[in-house]
């Protein structure tokens, strides 16, 4: 016998059926949709750790003709203890026919042993049409237990709950939309109550699920430390001949440079949405960017990283160059540091002056003759703290996120507005301390090495 808990997840059409079932088997390729019957038939979502099915969720279809239904079983009935049997009749005797298609897809699943997960709406009234799939789904004998959704407002909860408590032994409020992990971890905990051979294997579960989430806390600070380390240093090199005039390559060369650093960026995002089994995030959102604000975008600089007042404190505190007065003497409008130095050669002024983040270079003479052009890295003090407050932000709406949930990731900056302040003194001078490695590109093993610890530290403060 197999002691894999199942689940049958029904109810009347559109009322979230499919958002819980994806909510619960965290599994965002579950369809779900604005018109009914976007379900046609039962399908199966096995919840797995590490290869290891936990529990399996089946979505179904509504009800259609929950009262013909009934009617029929109770013609066919003789004494109560046939009325699981008189089910199975009833799905053998419709199956292939058009009568009762959704009715023989959603049955099926429970006379072969699932429990049942039924479904309301919160913000709808009970109805009389309700009674007759609660019936039916009783004559299965299965073990059950009710989910109110409150799609929308919460209005009829409290009247759902009277009529659900008659017909099911436990019922919970459960939002597919907004429930948090902990949450789901207590429904699971509640389903184990339904039967006595489910209670180990869901407690189980819910072990797993707690160290699976905790991995992945791990996997994302590992993935964003790697960017933030390999973006804060990147820089490109073009080699031209010795005649050449080192301007005509400049916009191409800062073009590449600033695209491959949002490319960069862009993969951890896909990284730590894949970590979080948000797979689909990404195709479904190929039109508009994700998380819709260009990283180079510099007004935003200040939101994101230090303000200006405590970019001249750790710039100073790094013995940064006259550079930051010049910054700090035109108000702000410019974030450059002036940090511009290495092998200048006569006549690039314009070069430099060009671009206000990223340090330039032309150096020569290569031994077969010729120059070399450098772009990067970049050498804005505010950078790192840029990168780190938009990946942990992120990562956070990755983590946070139902996986019934289809609408666009949305930025909304005053969300995350001071994530620096929040920060303890303590966490804030260890942080200083990395993005002054950071900046200078040095020591980066060791400097990644710490950052992971310092995310994970984050990361976990972040979910209490
Ligand atoms: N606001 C809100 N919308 C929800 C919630 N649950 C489901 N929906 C929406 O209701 C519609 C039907 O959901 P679905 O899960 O496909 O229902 P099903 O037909 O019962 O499987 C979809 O558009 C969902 O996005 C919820 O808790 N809150
Ligand atoms: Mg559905």
């Amino acid at each position: 016998m197999s002691l894999i808990p199942r689940f049958a997840v029904v109810g009347h059409p559109n009322k979230g059926k499919s958002s819980i079932v994806a909510t619960l088997a965290l599994d965002d390729s579950v369809a779900v949709a604005r018109s009914s019957g976007t379900t046609r038939h039962s399908q199966s979502f096995p919840m797995k750790v590490d290869g290891q099915i936990l529990y399996e969720l089946i979505d179904t279809p509504g009800f259609q003709r929950a009262r013909k239904a009934l009617a029929w079983l109770q013609n066919e009935e003789k004494k109560i203890h046939d009325r699981p049997e008189v089910v199975r009749r009833f799905v053998d005797h419709w199956q292939g026919k058009d009568a009762f298609v959704d009715e023989c897809e959603l049955l099926r699943p429970i006379i072969n042993g699932a429990g049942i997960i039924y479904v309301v709406d919160g913000s709808r009234p009970y109805g009389a049409e309700y009674q007759a799939e609660m019936e039916i789904l009783r004559w299965t004998g299965q073990p059950s237990m009710a989910l109110i959704n409150p799609i929308g407002s919460d209005e009829y909860v409290e009247d759902w709950r009277t009529v659900l408590n008659q017909y099911f032994k436990i019922t919970r409020v459960f939002n597919a939309m907004t429930v948090d992990f902990y949450k789901r971890t207590e429904i699971l905990n509640a389903f184990g109550q339904l039967q006595e051979s489910w209670r180990q294997p869901l407690q189980q579960a819910v072990g797993s699920l707690t160290e699976m989430r905790k991995n992945q806390h791990q996997l994302a600070a590992a993935e964003i430390a790697k960017m933030v380390v390999k973006m804060c240093a990147f820089k490109l090199e073009k080699k031209i001949s010795s005649t050449a005039e080192p301007m005509k390559y400049q916009s191409a060369l800062a073009t590449k440079f600033f695209n491959t650093l949002r490319k960069l960026e862009k993969k951890c995002r896909r990284q730590v949405q894949s970590i979080y089994q948000h797979t689909h995030l990404h195709s479904q959102e190929d039109a508009i960017e994700l998380l819709d604000s260009d990283l180079f975008r510099l007004k935003d600089w200040y939101l994101w990283g230090l303000n200006k007042i405590q970019l001249s404190a750790v710039s100073a505190a790094a013995g940064a160059t006259a550079g930051l007065a010049v910054d700090a003497a035109v108000g702000g409008a410019s974030l450059m540091l002036g940090a511009v130095s290495g092998g200048i050669i006569g006549g690039a002024g314009s070069w430099f002056m060009a671009d206000k983040i990223a340090r330039q270079k032309i150096s020569g003479i290569l031994p077969l003759g010729g120059k070399v052009l450098t772009y990067g890295p970049v050498t804005n003090r505010n950078f790192p703290y840029v990168l780190l407050g938009r990946a942990l932000y992120h990562r956070s709406l990755i983590a946070d996120r139902p996986h019934a949930q289809r609408d666009q990731l949305i930025l909304q900056q005053t969300d995350q507005i001071a994530w620096l302040s929040r920060l303890n003194p303590q966490r804030r001078k260890q942080l200083d301390k990395l993005c002054n490695h950071l900046s200078q590109a040095e020591s980066p093993v060791e400097t990644r090495k710490s950052l992971v610890v310092w995310l994970e530290q984050t990361i976990r403060h972040a979910e209490k």
